[in-house]
């Protein structure tokens, strides 16, 4: 009975969410106006184009270990960046390089951390998911799956017990979700009214495992509810549906309400890291969120459409993120690695 109830599902997909359904169930969202678009297009351009470089110099033998890139998912961390005050704090897992850059970490800092060089943010001894910045209030960059929620929520707790205003916005995936720590800083959060956005990115998939075979309840604004925590769900592709969500959430959380919850509906068009094969999704699938939800092709279509901008000014704006980029990798590649004496330091003995 189980057994057939589990190929019932497999075979039947998410018939609740299929994976090409990223519309907002909210309805239409408030336009950006011209400065807001060029500024989002620019921010999740950089993401775009730095993710493809680190993607390469992987395969060039550049860069070891795990690299999680965040193609597709760039409107999410940047949605909410344009809704947070500079010092609320951000903290998210292992698929965290756009989450740096949209702090305002230096893109060659995070580059030489990937390649392992002195001059990265770690040393060059934490690569892809050990990175941090107190001064851009960014925490990591967390290998533990669920490890930022409690973490997260601690610093919520450390916000209030000071006596502060800042928001702290805890990034997770759907994956993460399912983890029992989650549930026990929900409820403290809520217990306590801490001021801690949770960002759910859904992007359908936990390594090789949809979220219908993962999940028994896979509408994840709903987590919240036995904690009494509210939720909404939001088209994690449209920048301007997240940042309206965001600017809502932080709101919430900074006049005392305590925790809230916003699902993302996203999407990753890479494998869960660079060596994934990604045998369990079809090419169709993820062509079809490519070609009509790509967060940064909507910005493009509506600069375009309403001729704030041509194919000229475009051009030269991903070729800004480019030299940007170029100039990281450039750095990375060149920079020396670090001392072996460095072996010995910032370790617990
Ligand atoms: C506690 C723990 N269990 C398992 C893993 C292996 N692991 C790394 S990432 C991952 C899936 C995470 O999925 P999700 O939370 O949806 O985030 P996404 O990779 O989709 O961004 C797993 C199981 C881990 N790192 N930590
Ligand atoms: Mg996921």
């Amino acid at each position: 009975m189980a057994v057939a109830k589990t190929k019932e599902i497999e075979q039947n997909g998410d018939q609740r969410r299929p994976v090409a359904e990223m519309q907002s169930r909210k309805g239409p969202v408030a336009d950006f106006n011209k400065d807001q678009e060029l500024d989002a297009l620019r921010q999740m351009l950089l993401i775009r184009r730095f993710e493809e470089k680190a993607g390469q110099m992987y395969g060039m033998g550049l860069i070891g270990g795990f690299c999680h890139l965040y193609i597709g998912q760039e409107a999410v961390v940047i949605g909410m960046r344009l809704a947070k005050r500079d010092d609320d704090q951000m903290i998210t897992g292992s698929r965290d390089h756009g989450h740096m850059l949209a702090c305002g970490m230096d893109p060659k800092g995070v580059m030489a951390e990937l390649t392992g060089r002195r001059s990265g943010y770690s040393k060059g001894k934490g690569g892809s998911m050990h990175m941090f910045s107190l001064e851009k209030r960014f925490f990591g960059g967390h290998g533990i799956v669920g490890a930022p929620v409690p973490i997260g929520t601690g610093l919520a707790f450390a916000n209030k017990y000071r006596g502060s205003d800042t928001v702290c916005l805890t990034f997770f995936g759907d994956g993460a979700a399912n983890q029992g720590q989650v549930y026990e800083s929900f409820n403290m959060a809520e217990l306590w009214k801490l001021p801690v956005v949770y960002v759910i990115e859904n992007n359908r998939y936990a390594m090789g495992t949809s979220v219908t075979r993962s999940s028994a309840q896979t509408d994840f604004s709903k987590r919240g509810v036995s904690f009494n925590i509210p939720g909404v769900e939001v088209d994690g592709m449209d920048v301007r549906a997240v940042k309206a969500a965001g600017d809502e959430a932080i709101a919430w959380c900074r006049s005392g309400k305590g925790p809230i919850i916003i699902e993302m509906m996203t999407y990753r068009y890479r494998g869960h890291s660079m060596s994934d094969p990604a045998k369990y999704r079809t090419k169709e699938e993820v062509d079809k969120v490519r070609t009509e939800h790509d967060p940064i092709e909507q910005v493009r279509a509506r600069l375009l459409a309403k001729k704030w901008a041509t194919e000229e000014e475009l051009k030269k704006i991903d070729a800004s993120a480019r030299a940007v980029v170029n100039e990281a990798s450039e750095f990375a590649t060149n920079d020396a690695e670090p001392d072996a004496a460095e072996l010995y330091t910032d370790v617990y003995r």
